[in-house]
């Protein structure tokens, strides 16, 4: 006979039915877009675990599922971190965490996890607890654990169950990177037992849970990469691997980041133990690591993007139009990679250029960029075939009028933009946004060629687009409300990170990035060696250092853009003369193989390239000590962002935030500048700015807000302090 169980209306995050013998545990946090193992869902689970383990009704098997479209569980209530004061309240956290999951899997009834969503973190953790898990091939379902993103382990059982079922190297990578899998990846990876379409997915976990619950079935996961690697069981093997990925971590981070590293002393010193002992030593990281500045910086990076994603802080409640079709002119490098971008988004995509090679070439590139993708999410024939064929080239405006958005990428040029914008415009009628994916041209002065202005936006995307998370959506003063709904929404919709900033020469990314590389310049000028300059900033938490950076995005570029902002900011940016000699000479960086490093032919970089020190007249004979470059360097730039705040560039500190650490790669464990100013106290960094502007002039004269600040004691993020 069939019960059903309702919990209380005010406490139903999950709820349990049952069925001849079969619990379907449902979650659904009615207060929250996803799940998350909160305190109360804890607590709720437990009750059910409880009913579980008393026997009720009979039950001899469990499927877990949810009842939010798309969403699993998203992990632990990253919210709630924010109530850690101190080591031992995350602690008690990780072992309510880990009690919870223990008691899971402990139960004597099989529970099938029914994947269908995001499963990160300790949701993840959750599913590992189960016996068996499906997931759907929906690309909604991802799995991993991106605790270290967050500067902390998981906590609730995974760096000990983890490694136990699919072993150490794969275990580890997953850790490490945090990567989320879709569910077929999982299942090669050995996390998942099986992959279905989203339909059937409780009726094929019902199923399941009964064959385990007579014997009929046993998890498969695990064995398709032969884990745990017997190999792997040797102790002198594990050393390697540990040692391997620790030199990896260290390489790529410089020990900036606590979280892995304690991550790979927990897995190392939990493997060979019991798994409870494990499980202790991951609580005490856990605990510690969540109140580290690291970890609350990372925190509210997930935060501030996450509202940058979900909110385009516009007041009139403009509609954002639904895209299906974008058409992309200018098919070069970055024409291509928007088109490729847009297409793996599901949008159909124009790609138009001049010539029929140059269309055809774009096509080409933005296909293999496309094709890699699928090959890395391991798509069937007839879906890659589906995906390519979003984008078609072409040379004339054809097929425009269906795109809802137009994205011009052109060469910067002000007269080809204007010209362009024109024929577009021709092509489309009311109501198609025209974005222009311009870095340095005033948006007022595109919009100056167009009929229809208030649907002109700038839309600035970063090289390489596939990989690069931030768009900056540049408003001028007539944009139309409902066209920076449309781009936010675009943005979005093709897995970007947007900020919106209002109209000025540079925008905000290149703005704050501009006093940043002339004052690398001059250091140079100065004498400093380029080694120096680049390793002092790796060593602040930039991925790579500011002349690197020259090399990367092309010594002509940097020089058009350099003068762009000393024209607007004279008494700031004054650039040296440093990348006009160098350009002179034929350096172009990485694109021709000569830079300020050299090049080996695969295109790797091999070294400092000494002729440069000859070509900028300075024999690279002074020594800065680490500190003094480090303080020069981010302070003119987080000065600079303030300014952009200060003068209504930016809507707020939180996108300020957001863009220099996806579009410049400020060290996301320092929070983006505005946090950093927060972290360190607006006094501090007024009384640093004045010492550097008394010993250097005016370059570094402190923006006033922040003297404001200072005075006020105020801050960017109150509510965070
Ligand atoms: C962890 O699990 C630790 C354990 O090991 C230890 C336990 C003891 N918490 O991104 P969206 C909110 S650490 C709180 O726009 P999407 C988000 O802020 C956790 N809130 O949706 C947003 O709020 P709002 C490890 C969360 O569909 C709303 O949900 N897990 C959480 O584009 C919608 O989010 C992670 O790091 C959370 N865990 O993407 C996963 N997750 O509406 C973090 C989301 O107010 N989450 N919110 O703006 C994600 O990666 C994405 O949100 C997800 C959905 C892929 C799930």
């Amino acid at each position: 006979m069939a019960t059903m169980l309702e919990e209380p209306a005010t406490r139903a995050a999950v709820h349990m039915e049952i069925e001849d013998g079969l619990a379907v545990i449902r979650m659904n946090d009615p207060a929250r877009p996803v799940n998350v193992i909160s305190a109360g869902l804890i607590e709720e689970m437990g009750e059910i675990i409880d009913r579980l383990d008393a026997g009720e009704d009979g039950v001899r098997a469990a499927v877990l599922i949810s009842d939010k479209r798309g969403s699993w569980i998203a992990g632990a209530d990253i919210e709630e971190f924010k109530n850690f004061n101190t080591p031992a309240d995350a602690e008690a956290a990780s072992r309510a965490g880990q009690t919870l999951l223990t008691r899971l899997e402990r139960l004597r009834i099989p529970v099938v996890a029914a994947i269908d969503g995001a499963a990160l973190g300790g949701g993840l953790e959750t599913a590992l607890a189960c016996t068996y898990r499906i997931a759907t091939d929906s690309p909604k379902t991802k799995l991993g654990l991106p605790e270290v993103n967050l500067g902390i382990v998981p906590g609730a059982g995974g760096t000990q169950r983890l490694p136990r079922l699919v072993g150490l190297r794969t275990a580890l990578d997953l850790m490490l990177t945090g990567k989320q899998l879709d569910g077929r990846r999982a299942m090669k990876a050995g996390i998942i037992d099986e992959v279905v379409p989203a339909p059937v997915l409780l009726a094929v976990a019902s199923r399941v849970a009964m064959e385990l619950a007579d014997r009929k079935k046993t998890p498969k996961s695990g064995r398709s990469t032969g884990s745990p690697d017997r190999l792997e069981r040797l102790a002198p093997m594990r050393r390697l691997i540990f040692s391997k990925a620790r030199q990896g971590v260290m390489e790529k981070t410089h020990g900036l980041y606590p979280a892995p590293l304690r991550l790979l002393q927990v897995v190392e010193r939990g493997l060979d133990k019991h798994i409870d002992q494990g499980f202790e030593l991951e609580a005490k990281a856990f605990g510690e690591l969540a109140v580290t500045p690291e970890a609350r910086s990372l925190v509210h990076v997930f935060f501030t993007s996450t509202a940058a994603k979900n909110d385009p802080g516009l007041t009139s409640g403009a509609k954002a139009r639904d895209i299906d079709q974008v058409a992309v002119v200018g098919a070069g490098f970055m024409g291509a990679g928007i088109a490729a971008t847009s297409a793996e988004a599901g949008i159909r995509v124009r790609l138009k250029d001049v010539k029929p090679e140059a269309a055809a070439k774009g096509l080409r590139t933005a296909r293999e960029s496309l094709s890699k993708r699928a090959k890395r999410k391991r798509l069937r024939k007839f879906e890659v075939t589906k995906l390519l064929d979003r984008v078609q080239p072409t040379t004339e405006y054809t097929g425009f009028h269906a795109s809802q958005m137009i994205v011009e990428a052109v060469f910067e040029e002000v007269s080809l933009k204007h010209r362009v914008i024109q024929e577009i415009e021709a092509a489309v009628g009311e109501g198609t946004v025209l974005g222009s994916n311009t870095s340095t041209i005033p948006i007022a002065k595109l919009a100056e060629a167009s009929a229809r202005p208030d649907h002109v936006i700038g839309v600035h995307f970063f090289s390489p687009v596939e990989k690069m998370p931030l768009v900056e959506i540049i408003t001028h003063a007539g944009t139309a409300d409902w066209v920076t709904a449309t781009t936010h929404g675009y943005a979005k919709k093709i897995g970007k990170t947007p900020i919106i900033v209002n109209d000025s020469p540079g925008f905000y990314v290149n703005r704050i990035l501009a006093p940043y590389m002339a004052e690398a310049a001059l250091l140079l000028q100065e004498g400093v060696r380029m080694e120096a300059i680049d390793e002092a900033m790796t060593e602040w938490g930039f991925p790579v250092g500011p002349i690197t950076l020259y090399d990367e995005v092309g010594l002509d570029v940097a020089q058009k853009a350099g003068k762009i902002m000393s024209e607007a900011f004279a008494d700031r940016m004054k650039p040296s003369d440093i990348v006009d000699r160098l350009v002179a000479d034929g350096r172009l960086g990485r694109k021709n193989g000569k830079g300020f490093y050299r090049f080996g032919d695969d295109g790797k970089k091999t070294g400092p390239d000494e002729s440069v020190y000859g070509v900028i007249g300075n024999p690279a004979a002074r020594e800065l000590g680490d500190e003094e470059l480090q303080e020069r360097l981010a302070l003119i730039m987080v000065n600079e962002a303030v300014r952009t705040l200060e003068e209504g560039v930016l809507r707020s500190a939180r996108d300020g935030d957001v863009g220099a650490i996806f579009g410049i790669g400020f060290p996301p464990f320092r929070g983006g500048p505005f946090w950093f100013v927060d972290r360190t106290g607006p006094a501090r960094v007024l009384e640093r700015l004045r010492a550097l502007e008394q010993r250097f002039g005016a370059r570094f004269a402190p923006a006033p807000l922040l003297e404001k600040m200072a005075r006020d004691k105020t801050l960017f993020f109150p509510e965070d302090a």
